[in-house]
């Protein structure tokens, strides 16, 4: 018997790892607490994270893998013989929707910051797409980035696939300037297909963010966890809560709500909390078509088609420059 390695090649450019002690303690001891979004995916987040997009009231996952199942002849024709470039690419799961459909399988390059986690989703998905060339990137993608000189990237199409409105963690001017490095990065003729949420009534959108099941709350509560093993401090998970709304300006908050004036540790420094003092976790803003439409404008791209479901929850765009 004869075993095939699946063929998927990877190229680590070793992004610099986030320096959480900092960065956290940093953002610890500002007037308004905060900790960026990227360091809730810890293993524990990560499967905490799955849990959410299984939830009921957590519309965004199933509609966009909807989205993409009704519409993937279209879709798959935009790809064409080109590259999808998916980034995020997690458990490469949304993308064998696009694959499903298509005629002849492009190149597929994944891009994660997480090398172990990337290489062996790809591997599995090169296992289920025989013959399907995949690039396996581990790069931060937030930051400006080059591909490998490869053959097969060279002079061809690419699309890149930005699924699961992670735009939405991203201040708008920031999606601006993320949009700018893609269009860069996939140059010279690039499209984009992204997901994002749409805007909609606060009846649906605060329950998706602080669910019956208190899942929500458990994500952004390990948070707290994470602190207290990996940079050993001492907050005592009693003493907070969990708390999203939608701001009407167009984004849900969510934030780490401190239940009692209280003195935490880290490493010897002291991080005071009054009563119902707040510790931001995440932004995840929303976008009407045509607001998205306008932001991606500024970064050069044009819209050419958008999808979205009989709800009007969620839209997939397809935008090129
Ligand atoms: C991963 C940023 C798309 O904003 O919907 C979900 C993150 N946080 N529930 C979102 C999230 C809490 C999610 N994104």
């Amino acid at each position: 018997k004869t075993v095939s390695e699946p063929t998927v090649k990877l190229y680590d450019l070793h992004p610099p790892l986030d320096d959480f002690r900092s960065e956290a303690i940093a953002g610890l001891q500002k007037p308004e607490k905060f900790v960026s979004a990227k360091f809730l995916y810890d293993k524990r987040g990560s499967e905490l994270f799955d849990a959410i997009c299984n939830l009921e009231e957590y519309y965004v996952t199933r509609t966009e893998m909807s989205i993409l199942q009704t519409n993937a002849v279209e879709i798959a024709a935009k790809i064409g013989d080109g590259v999808l470039v998916e980034f995020g690419s997690g458990s490469s799961q949304k993308v064998r929707i696009i694959l499903d459909a298509m005629e002849k399988l492009p190149t597929y390059v994944a891009l994660d910051i997480s090398v172990q986690h990337l290489y062996e989703s790809c591997v599995k998905l090169a296992e289920a797409y025989v013959g399907l060339e995949a690039i396996a990137i581990c790069t931060d993608y937030t930051q400006p980035i080059k591909l490998p000189e490869i053959s097969s990237l060279k002079n061809k199409h690419k699309v890149a696939f930005f699924p699961g409105s992670s735009v939405g963690n991203l201040e708008p001017e920031e999606v601006i300037q993320f949009l700018k490095n893609t269009a860069n990065l996939l140059e010279p003729n690039s499209s984009l297909l992204i997901g994002v949420d749409l805007k909609k009534n606060k009846s649906i959108l605060e329950p998706a963010y602080d669910d019956s099941h208190g899942i929500s709350a458990a994500f952004a509560l390990n948070l707290l966890t994470r602190i207290n093993r990996e940079l050993g401090a001492n907050f005592n998970l009693d003493n907070f809560g969990y708390k999203a709304f939608y701001n009407a300006i167009g984004r849900i908050e969510m934030y780490i709500v401190s239940l009692k004036e209280q003195v935490v540790n880290i490493d010897g420094i002291e991080i005071h909390f009054q009563a119902g003092e707040l510790l931001r976790t995440e932004y995840s803003y929303k976008y009407t078509i045509t607001e998205f439409q306008e932001l991606a404008a500024q970064a050069g791209f044009q819209p050419q088609q958008v999808w979205t479901d009989p709800q009007n929850l969620f839209s997939l765009h397809y935008l090129t420059n």
